[in-house]
């Protein structure tokens, strides 16, 4: 994206469309004209419990890496409504590709909490996903997962397998890479069994959405490889699982012609940083982010089963005891974890090199003469 550097401010700014399909107002009321998804009680009690302890882990994660006990943490508070959505419209035998933002999609879909805190403490433990839970490690790399999703999807496709769909999480920045186009235009000509849900948080780093496209939607990209989209409030929970839930029964249909791939435009706001080893105050201010700020998918679907008496005070406190309970839990497993430093370099390199050897020496020297867990002060 190139803009000259004097060009003011105002004039770069590509207004956004604001038609999103919505269940719920701002506060949580039901919409008049809404369509509201065919749950039980019970099952949106479980989509609230599950965004409260995405909630309440992030709040933590970002917490203990202040504190040193884990590594860098790239927070999701506000996102956190839309991930458990997407998660939730999955079966087992579907796939999920998750970016390094989306923890509580793949917490939600099969990964343990513990195993999520370890990859932070730099554990290699915590990438072995079990067999049965169908979810990638977490991507890195800005939209590498588009073209790697297709090909497992093309595999079942080829398979002729009719009850499999590969979701793939991307962001508003990786829309810009060459991996995003030919992700789309492979799922629109092989008519993969595939699903794209563009997290458009409105930030890729410092780049705001209108710097990263003149796009007047990221939607509308799809409409360049035949594919059809659509824009959601990404912080309507009941209105994500509702277009998550069509697009994936529409990417395994089983008629031919109706099998088609969707692109989801997810619309949020990321709250925090983009890691913990960013500060957004030296690219926004408190006012950014409008009224996209002030939507909370956590308060709205509260209000929404505070209201319709699916949630009351006793079940909403025994949730969030339950919640803590299980974040502390997953701490005090992922600090217990050892490791051996070889750990480091094992897969890397048949023969570990003479300056990495030498520094294995030593690191094993110190631990000999400190003991496991007795570094903190010793390699300052
Ligand atoms: C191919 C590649 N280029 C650059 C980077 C550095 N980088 C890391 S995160 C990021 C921004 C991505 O923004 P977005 O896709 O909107 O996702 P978000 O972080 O907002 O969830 C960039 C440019 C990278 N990881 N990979
Ligand atoms: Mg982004």
């Amino acid at each position: 994206m190139s803009t000259p550097d004097d060009t003011p401010e105002t004039e770069m700014r590509t207004p956004q469309s604001d038609d999103l399909v919505r269940v719920l107002d701002d506060d949580g009321t039901l919409l008049s004209n809404a369509d509201p998804p065919d749950l039980s009680d019970e099952t949106l009690r479980e989509l609230y419990a599950d965004i409260k302890l995405a909630r309440h882990f992030d709040r933590r994660a970002v917490s203990i890496q202040r504190q040193g006990r884990i590594a860098t943490y790239a927070p999701m508070a506000g996102q956190e409504g839309s991930q458990v959505a997407t998660s939730h419209a999955l079966t087992d035998d579907d796939w999920l590709f998750p970016t390094y933002r989306d923890h509580a999609a793949k917490y939600v879909h099969g990964v343990d909490l513990a195993a999520l805190l370890k990859t932070f403490r730099g554990y290699r433990e915590g990438y072995r996903i079990p067999e049965d839970v169908r979810v990638m490690p977490e991507y890195i790399p800005i939209a590498t997962q588009l073209p790697q999703a297709m090909g497992m999807a093309w595999g079942y496709r080829l398979q002729g397998a009719e009850d499999t769909a590969v979701l793939c999480h991307l962001g508003d920045g990786a829309t810009s890479e060459g991996d995003f186009h030919e992700g789309l235009n492979f799922a629109g000509v092989f008519d993969v069994p595939a699903v794209f849900v563009c997290n458009n948080n409105q930030w890729a780093i410092s780049v705001p959405r209108e710097r990263q496209t003149a796009s007047e939607t990221l939607a509308q990209k799809a409409h360049a490889y035949g594919i059809e989209s659509v824009r959601v409030d990404g912080t309507d929970p009941l209105a994500v699982y509702a277009v998550t839930r069509a697009a994936l029964k529409k990417a395994k249909a089983p008629v031919k012609d109706e099998r088609r791939p969707t692109l989801i435009e997810s619309v949020q706001y990321r709250h925090g940083a983009h890691t913990t080893s960013d500060d957004p105050s030296m690219y926004r201010d408190e006012t950014d982010g409008g009224k996209l700020r002030e939507r909370d998918p956590l308060a709205r679907l509260e209000n929404y089963l505070f209201e319709t008496g699916i949630l009351d005070e006793e079940r909403e406190a025994a949730i969030r005891e339950r919640v803590e309970t299980e974040v502390d839990a997953a701490i005090e497993v992922a600090e217990a974890a050892e490791t051996s430093p070889e750990e480091m370099v094992d897969h890397v390199y048949e023969t570990v090199p003479d300056r990495l050897g030498d520094q294995l020496d030593e690191l094993n020297a110190l631990r000999e003469k400190y003991g496991d867990g007795a570094f903190e002060g010793v390699l300052e």
